[in-house]
């Protein structure tokens, strides 16, 4: 069988972890790497096992060998680079979020329709299995009439003020940070399990931490706290740690939702519950086999994760039987499974068989992001701009 051959720009927290969701489909092959310069390509490269290395990923576009290109860049490189992606006639699949505005997102999307690629979007938390099961759950009227959607998405990576990386500078990664980092998940989650989409926002953004402590060293993503003997710079920060958001779904659904950087032993706790008209539903993504499901007249339930009891919308993104623990990289691979398969049979990126985030969900999701902000703004419901 021909593998379908692969090409990752940028190799910081995110790329890695696409290679090995990759590699873990058996009909893909990462062989070109792209990095910002010759000799970080080529260690990289050799570290990954992977055959050619870029220092400039142009010339990785030019390599006609290459059919799909994931962009794991900043997210000040994402509009450029996919942009560029799509017309050296790549598929494409970028990291979120898609660019630094709406505006930019939007010509994405007709971009990728005009050259007819294959687009997708890394929102990796709908393809947890549960996730899926609950969606085809509120499909079949599981829990009656969706009523209320509400959660939150909570990390502590960033909770110290010598915690510093390239997120927080909104030159690289752009004007909103937490919500367009987390919020974003959490928005386009929701957005798949109920099958709504938010159409007005009510934001309050805050900077918990307004100046922060550079160190010369360590600065990735998740990187841990550094040793006191270092040397730091202050530097001031305007994006924001933390944003509580009223949310107003296509059907009048009501719903809030908070982010936050800042709190201390949640790591990457993504949740929302549910509640409709017959039963409610809370999901946790660090605990992602769970699925509580509550009802009024009867006690409440715990479905754990097992293809035997799923719908059938949803057995086939779970690869072993129940108590076979699964998390985020098999996410991370069903998402690439299905981008793929898609791109494996052929199909028309302009069909309904899409069954992966793609960049209408970038865009989405960018419309959301924007809203969000001219609300914080001007202290008033704003209606998400969206025309796709
Ligand atoms: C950092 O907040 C980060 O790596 C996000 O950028 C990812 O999208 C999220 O899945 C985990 O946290």
């Amino acid at each position: 069988m021909k593998k379908i051959k692969v090409g990752i720009i940028g190799t910081g927290f995110i790329g890695p972890t696409h290679i090995e969701a990759i590699r873990r489909l058996g009909f893909v092959e990462v062989v070109g790497l792209a990095q910002s310069n010759q000799e970080a390509a080529e260690q990289k490269a050799a570290e990954l096992g992977i055959t050619r290395a870029y220092g400039d990923y142009r010339d990785m576009l030019r390599d006609s060998d290459i059919q799909v290109v994931h962009n794991c860049t900043p997210n000040h490189l994402h509009f450029e680079i996919n942009k560029e992606i799509i017309l050296a006639g790549k598929h494409v699949l970028s990291e979120k979020p898609l660019a630094m505005s709406s505006m930019e997102s939007e010509a994405l999307l007709s971009l990728a329709k005009e050259h007819k690629v294959v687009h997708g979007v890394n929102f990796n938390y709908r393809q947890f299995p549960i996730v899926k099961q609950l969606a085809a759950m509120i499909k079949n009227e599981k829990l009656g009439k969706v009523n209320l959607v509400h959660g939150s998405y909570l990390q502590d990576w960033l909770l110290f003020e010598t915690d510093f990386n390239w997120r927080l500078a909104p030159e690289a990664g752009g004007k909103s940070r937490a919500i367009a980092d987390i919020g974003s998940h959490w928005c386009d989650t929701v957005q798949y399990v109920t099958g709504k989409r938010i159409v007005e926002v009510f934001a309050d953004l805050a900077t918990v931490i307004p100046v922060r402590k550079k160190s010369a060293s360590n600065t990735s993503t998740f990187s841990e706290q550094k040793g006191q003997e270092e040397a730091y710079e202050d530097v001031p920060i305007n994006t924001e740690d933390y944003a509580s958001v009223l949310v107003r779904f296509e059907d009048g659904t009501k719903g809030v939702f908070t982010v936050s950087q800042v709190s201390a032993g949640r790591k990457n706790r993504l949740s929302f519950e549910i509640n409709g008209s017959q039963q409610s539903a809370y999901w946790n993504q660090e605990e992602p086999e769970k699925l509580w499901i509550g009802h009024r007249d009867r006690p409440n339930e715990v479905l754990l994760a097992d293809p035997a009891l799923f719908a059938s919308e949803a057995r086939s993104s779970i690869h072993h039987p129940g108590g076979h623990n699964e998390g985020w990289p098999d996410a991370l691979k069903n998402g690439m499974l299905n981008f793929y398969t898609f791109i494996r049979e052929g199909k028309d990126p302009l069909s309904s068989q899409v069954n992966f985030a793609t960049f209408k969900d970038g865009h989405i999701s960018m419309c959301i992001t924007d809203a969000i902000l001219e609300s914080h703004e001007q202290q008033k419901w704003v209606k998400v701009k969206l025309d796709v």
